[in-house]
């Protein structure tokens, strides 16, 4: 029988948006399943582990803060990051309007290539 093999180390995904938009709480529902009643302002990383995943890579999920004080620690890590999830709000039509007019700008000018939006219920 084949054993997978895993295709590199991991998969760091982070997750951005504006404040509010739901990142910690998609972060601790994929977590542990369901969705949180309350959550911390930043998660400390989540492992995934390879075994979750049919084709055997780990993921690790990085939660960012929306502090401008904490811009550039959150710079650093989309400048890492293999996927990033932009996250915004429907019942906020301004936190649409930011992915394109400061988020997807902001991903350009860092030259993050990769990245998939999300949306919330
Ligand atoms: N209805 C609904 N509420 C949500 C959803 N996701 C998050 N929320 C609520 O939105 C509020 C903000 O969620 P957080 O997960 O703290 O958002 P955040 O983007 O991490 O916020 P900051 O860390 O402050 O930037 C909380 O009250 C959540 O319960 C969702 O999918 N649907
Ligand atoms: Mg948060």
């Amino acid at each position: 029988m084949t054993k997978t093999v895993p295709a590199k180390n991991g998969v760091r995904v982070v997750v951005a948006g504006d404040r509010g938009t739901g990142k910690s709480s998609l972060i601790a529902a994929i977590a542990s399943d369901s969705f949180p009643d309350s959550v911390l302002p930043v998660l400390p990383p989540t492992l995934l582990p390879a075994d979750f995943f049919p084709d055997y890579v780990p993921l690790t999920i990085i939660d960012t803060s929306s502090s401008l004080e904490k811009k550039n620690k959150r710079n650093e890590e989309l400048i890492g990051a293999d996927v990033v999830v932009l996250t915004y709000a429907c019942n906020d039509s301004q936190s649409f309007s930011r992915l394109s007019s400061y988020w997807f700008r902001e991903l350009q000018k860092l030259e993050v290539g990769v990245f998939l939006c999300i949306f919330l219920a």
